[in-house]
């Protein structure tokens, strides 16, 4: 992997920002596109479009082979059981809320427990709230620890006979903590708890194998792994898929309608009511293409050298506080952290002002601020397409935002 001739794919990083280099470190909010992704997104429009699973005529066959091939490489990049556990969605929020609805408006009862970690992305949060004001059903939550662990030891008080969903992250967009999903999943099935993992942060970055994980569900977004946006995955095992109920009444979930009723289509289509998004999905297969050719392996592998690298160096600025931990090994390359007495706006603002950018505020993660006694955070984020010299460059604009609020209190 040659991090210098890949970054020659992503046009984006040639622009310039306020006259300076631009220096992307926001991925975990979304990745940037290559020009084979890009690519294949044209060449759909110009030589194929047209709407699937309906027409007769070659271009209308030729999309709706051009979709259901995307649906079958997302299936071999988790390792699923077959497509047909794949459901094409929005992002990994409508994946979330599709599970949340389907699933747990039949199988949640007043009285069940739903178990969350404090971690939770919002998306992975606000859906549980929603079903248990609904059904009077309680959620309990796994405690994250100073170091931005889970605090595994509690499970076993936690679990009851009324847990009956886990929903996890895989891997935290604040804090980058990598969480044991598979001891985890273990765990939680011998309670006889099904687990919703979600996949956000952990799909583009780690190899993720839902076999391996065992997991009941998985969700995840495309455009945070080089496809375009408006595209997301839940995965979820046949047979419960097949149980749940439709989430979103139309077109082309049904089998056979009457004025009165209907009849369901096969999974996954039972889920993707309407026209898909075919554009996005066949985007996302050619991101997959992409990201397999590097290997997931050595994805995570550079990764870990960009986090170890900048861990290092970070610790030249002196009052900075990073949220988690600080061992590279344990964590995917997402680092967090706030500068002694300077709004992490102020810093989001001087480091954009010198073509930087970073992630500042809550993250969608609001009760995990809370936990670490702040309301915002800045966020530095890595992908494939990152270099040393791009974190030399953040440590020079850290070093000046320290300068420039030195000359500031001088002056009062
Ligand atoms: N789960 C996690 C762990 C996430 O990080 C995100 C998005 C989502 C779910 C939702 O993804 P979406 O594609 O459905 O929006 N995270 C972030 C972030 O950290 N900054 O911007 C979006």
């Amino acid at each position: 992997m040659d991090p210098i001739k890949l970054r020659e794919d992503f046009p984006i990083l040639k622009i310039k920002v306020r006259g300076k280099r631009f220096v992307y470190l926001d991925s975990a909010a979304t990745t940037q596109k290559p020009v084979q992704v890009i690519e294949a997104i044209n060449n759909y429009y110009k030589n194929f479009n047209s709407n699937v699973h309906r027409g007769v005529y070659f271009i209308s066959e030729e999309a709706t082979r051009l979709y259901e091939e995307a649906r079958m490489k997302v299936s071999r990049f988790i390792n699923a059981e077959s497509p047909r556990t794949i459901v094409f969605t929005r992002n990994a929020t409508e994946a979330i809320n599709l599970v949340a609805y389907s699933w747990g408006r039949k199988n949640i009862k007043e009285g069940d427990e739903i178990i969350l970690t404090e971690m939770e992305h919002h998306s992975n949060l606000v859906p549980w709230q929603i079903l248990a004001k609904e059904k009077n059903a309680k959620l309990k939550f796994i405690p994250v620890k100073e170091d931005g662990t889970l605090q595994l030891e509690k499970l076993q008080e936690l679990f009851t006979p009324k847990s009956k969903i886990l929903a996890i992250t895989h891997v935290s967009n604040v804090l980058g903590t990598i969480n044991p999903i598979k001891e985890i999943v273990e765990f939680t099935h011998k309670n006889g708890t099904l687990v919703l993992v979600d996949g956000a942060q952990s799909v583009p970055h780690i190899p993720v194998d839902v076999k391996d994980l065992g997991c009941d569900f998985l969700a995840f977004s495309g455009h945070k792994m080089l496809g375009p946006m408006g595209i997301g995955v839940l995965y979820g095992k046949e047979k419960i898929l097949e149980e749940m109920e439709p989430f979103l009444g139309g077109g082309e979930m049904i089998s056979q309608v009457w004025l009165e009723r209907a009849t369901w289509n096969e999974i996954p289509w039972k889920f993707e009511a309407g026209t898909p998004n075919v554009e996005g999905a066949i985007g996302l297969g050619s991101a997959i293409d992409y990201l397999k050719k590097i290997g997931m392996e050595n994805i995570e592998k550079r990764e870990r050298e960009l986090t170890a690298y900048a861990m290092e160096r970070l610790k030249e600025i002196d009052g900075i506080r990073i949220y988690g931990t600080k061992n590279p090994e344990l964590k995917s390359g997402v680092i967090s952290f706030n500068l002694e007495n300077i709004h992490p706006h102020d810093v989001g603002t001087i480091l954009d002002q010198e073509g930087i950018a970073v992630r500042v505020g809550s993250h969608c993660a609001q009760p995990l601020m809370a936990k670490f006694g702040v309301s915002s955070m800045v966020r530095a984020s890595f992908y494939i397409y990152n270099i040393e010299e791009e974190i030399d460059i953040m440590i020079s604009a850290l070093k000046k935002v320290k300068e420039i609020f030195r000359g500031i209190r001088r002056a009062l």
